[in-house]
């Protein structure tokens, strides 16, 4: 599969760095959650699991991590290491983070307030719902 990967618009200066992130214009939905994941340990994985109908943007404001993404059919990896850069992840998608760097900040955007019901934790309920 092929990872979705939207290019922020640099708005930095001499002053220093400046991204703008806007719901339903460089973000592809409405924003209703913002939250942020450090402090991982570079031996951690975490993830593993998909979401039914929640809609993310995941972007490393700081550092870097790698992100595993599955459709079901097939696989990719995206290293994230660039606050430019937001990795699109659409529901139905699996997926896994690891290789955080000591510093990394990975903000993620969510298009819905956090519901445990739409979490689909394991991976074989999640292949029964891409073919369902
Ligand atoms: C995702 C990846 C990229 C909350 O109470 N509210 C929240 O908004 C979130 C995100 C989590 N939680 C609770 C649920 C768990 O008891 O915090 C605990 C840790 O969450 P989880 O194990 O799901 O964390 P990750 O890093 O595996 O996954 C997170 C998001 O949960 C998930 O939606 O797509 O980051």
């Amino acid at each position: 599969m092929n990872p979705v990967l939207i290019d922020f618009k640099d708005l930095s200066d001499y002053r220093g760095g400046l991204v703008s992130l806007e719901e339903n214009k460089n973000i592809p939905f409405t924003i209703r959650r913002v939250y942020y994941l450090f402090g991982t340990d570079t031996d951690v994985r975490r993830g593993f699991h998909a979401h039914k109908t929640l809609k993310q943007v995941a972007v490393c404001v700081k550092g870097a991590c790698t992100f595993l993404l599955d459709d079901g059919h097939s696989r990719s990896t995206t290293r994230l290491s660039s606050p430019h850069k937001g990795l699109y992840i659409s529901n139905i998608l699996w997926r896994e983070m690891f290789d955080f760097t000591d510093d990394c900040v990975l903000m993620v955007l969510a298009s819905e307030y956090y519901d445990e019901s739409d979490y689909i934790r394991e991976y074989d309920d999640f292949i029964e719902q891409v073919h369902a």
